[in-house]
């Protein structure tokens, strides 16, 4: 059984190309995309714009109206093409999706290319010089009532759109099912699950003094997915930062703790909105201070003491503030960790308890007593607090709704 017989259900996914080079799209005649075309999974069509022109030097531009550098490609040859691909036939019934490459579109992404996939016919619509008349857009879209998308294959200019055509067929033809033997070598992909892959190694395991890492070689498979998850968080964060999100970061070991600076302000004033919505939600109390905190609040509370942020992937997800306070007479002063907060999505875990360690750990030599100041906290947290060593203690509280606790310094 061919692959074209196992997906005999679906009708091919039909293709339509117009262009002035349309010997630029041969590619697709090769590879996977030609074998798919063999199979009848894509019914790919390449049309050449200039079929559609009617005059001697078979023209497609002139100049831009309200001038400017370069030519612009005419409407009239543009709706004849169109007309032409929507009048062939089409046993799907459908009307295809027009797909317009060009520097100004949305981003083509792998998402994007998964959704196209999904239809049964696109057209790609192949612009040159500045690109095209913008009564072409309307026209398909109001006149034709074609779906029509502008995209962007990156944040740089080609000359026109056949090569994005080419890289979107490849991106889109492979998902379409059938295309690709092996479902499995589909997911397992950069881009797929939001990491870059890990490196890759084959035989001989020494090759000209180059060793394969000798974990792969060990035959310990947890092992091998560790080391593998790993280098894929680092090539990650070092290539491709933007897409790093807090979801990859373990429970341990990727919080990073450090002062805070000018610029951790805007973050800073959104989580502790966020922390002090949470305390209303669960206390009713609508007069907390920390819910009328403004940018310039957060901004001038750095200067009180010393503001400490943690960091998960880049991402806040929690602040702790300590200030020193001098002691009744023969107590000696105290080091005082206060405005702990903690993105809502990780109470309870590791990062309060964390932040709360470090806070104590910055307290200078000599002083004795740590001082925890919190708002109100449920009876967990303050299960939490017990153990580790602070008793709740009636200090005047400076601001409304909030408790101290406190416990000797070991
Ligand atoms: C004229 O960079 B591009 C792109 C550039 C173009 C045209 C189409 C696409 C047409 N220049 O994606």
């Amino acid at each position: 059984m061919t692959a074209a017989d196992a997906h005999a259900a679906r009708p091919a996914m039909r293709l339509d190309v117009v262009s002035i080079f349309p010997d630029y799209l041969a590619p697709l005649e090769l590879s996977l995309i030609g074998k798919a075309r063999e199979d009848g999974l894509l019914d790919v069509r390449v049309h050449d714009l200039r079929d559609f022109t009617h005059d001697r030097h078979r023209t497609v531009d002139d100049t831009p109206y309200g001038g400017g550098a370069g030519m612009v490609m005419k409407p009239q040859p543009w709706s004849e093409a169109l007309d032409h691909v929507l009048a062939l036939d089409n046993p799907s019934g459908a009307r295809p999706h027009l797909v317009v490459p060009g520097p100004g579109g949305q981003p083509f992404t792998q998402a994007l290319a998964r959704q196209l996939a999904l239809e049964p016919w696109l057209a790609f619509a192949c612009g040159r010089y500045e690109g095209i008349d913008e009564r072409v857009y309307d026209h398909a879209r109001e006149d034709l009532g074609l779906e029509v998308s502008v995209v962007s294959l990156g944040d740089y200019v080609l000359n026109g759109g056949e090569v994005a055509v080419l890289a979107m067929v490849e991106a889109i033809g492979r998902l379409v099912p059938g295309v690709i033997g092996n479902a499995e070598s589909l997911v397992e992909e950069s881009h797929e699950d939001g990491l870059l892959e890990y490196p890759i190694y084959t035989k001989p395991s020494s090759w000209n003094g180059r060793e394969v890492p000798p974990v792969l070689l060990s035959g310990n498979h947890g092992a091998i997915a560790a080391w593998r998850h790993e280098q894929r968080l680092a090539r990650t964060a070092a290539r491709r930062p933007d897409l790093l999100h807090a979801s990859h970061a373990g429970p341990h070991g990727d919080l990073e703790i450090s002062a805070a600076t000018p610029g951790d302000v805007p973050e800073l004033a959104v989580l502790r909105r966020a922390c002090a919505a949470n305390e209303v939600v669960e206390t009713g109390a609508l007069d907390t201070p920390a819910l009328r905190e403004s940018l310039d609040d957060v901004r001038a509370g750095l200067e009180t003491g010393q503001t400490w942020v943690a960091r998960i992937a880049g991402r806040l997800v929690g602040a702790v503030r300590t200030t020193r306070a001098s002691g009744s007479s023969g107590t000696g002063d105290s080091w005082v960790a206060e405005r702990l907060c903690v993105a809502p999505d990780l109470q309870g875990g590791d990062v309060g308890p964390r932040l709360l360690e470090h806070a104590e750990s910055t307290a200078p030599d000599g002083i004795r007593t740590l001082v925890l100041r919190t708002v109100a906290p449920d009876a967990d947290e303050l299960k939490r607090y017990k153990k580790a060593g602070y008793r709740l203690v009636d200090a005047p509280s400076d601001v409304p709704g909030t408790i101290t606790l406190a416990r000797r310094r070991r």
